[in-house]
């Protein structure tokens, strides 16, 4: 098994661990796989076994056999680089299609910042009575203008680069699917709704679903979004 000598430290929910997640599942690579669910309450991330490979104390930490990649992105790239064939590939060959793919790629930082990062933990953050509406409405507006954007990006596309499943999809989606999870119904971008339903049905994205999801609902602080 080629995934013997791996091992993957892994909390549920966060979007960092589920990207290399999906790709281990893309692979093949996921059943079977040595691996730990840690406890962020319990700090399990900041123990020793996961220190002494990455010093930041974080998930996803991952090694196999002598490489140990930490960053979700190095994770995913080396994996993608060491374990693919032509049936599995994230990744167009030709250049000027891969472009496409970076693109969309990187560009999910603009989801993690307009959204999670300004609105999202805002909401988490601030005391009830300490929520400012005129800041709240502000936030609220930008964060639906960058799901617009991706809802104009997406059109009529099945996946964000076109027909295939791609390695933006595995950047992109874990984010949707945490907006989703905070309560955003995106029903104002139905081009983006489809695509969310289209992909959590992936086989790969099932397979490594966040086990806490499956037992509670989200708080629903996105449900005016
Ligand atoms: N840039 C890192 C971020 C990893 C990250 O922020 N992981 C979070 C879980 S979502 C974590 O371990 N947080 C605990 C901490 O930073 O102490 C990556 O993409 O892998």
């Amino acid at each position: 098994m080629a995934n013997k000598n791996m091992f993957l430290w892994w909390g549920s929910g966060s979007a960092p661990c589920w990207r290399p997640m999906i790709v281990l599942a893309e692979k093949g690579l996921w059943e079977n796989l040595p691996n730990k669910q840690i406890s962020f309450s319990n700090k399990e991330h900041k123990g020793e076994e996961i220190l002494k490979l990455n010093p930041r104390g974080q998930v996803p930490t991952f090694k196999d056999g002598n490489v140990v990649v930490n960053e979700s992105g190095a994770v995913c790239m080396y994996l993608e680089e060491k374990y693919s064939d032509d049936s599995n590939r994230l990744f167009p060959t030709k250049a000027d299609e891969r472009a496409e793919v970076y693109q969309r790629m990187f560009e999910t930082t603009n989801v993690q910042s307009n959204i999670s990062e300004k609105l999202v933990y805002y909401l988490f953050r601030t005391k009830k009575e300490d929520i400012d509406e005129k800041i709240l409405k502000e936030k609220t507006d930008n964060a639906r203008e960058e799901l617009n954007r991706w809802n104009t990006i997406l059109g009529d596309k099945d996946y964000l680069c076109g027909s295939k499943f791609t390695m933006a999809d595995v950047f992109f989606y874990p984010i949707l699917a945490f907006l989703v999870r905070c309560g955003t119904k995106l029903t104002n971008q139905p081009a983006l709704k489809k695509y969310y339903d289209r992909v959590s049905e992936r086989p790969s994205v099932q397979a490594t679903w966040p086990p806490h999801w499956k037992e509670s609902e989200g708080q629903g602080q996105l449900k005016e979004l």
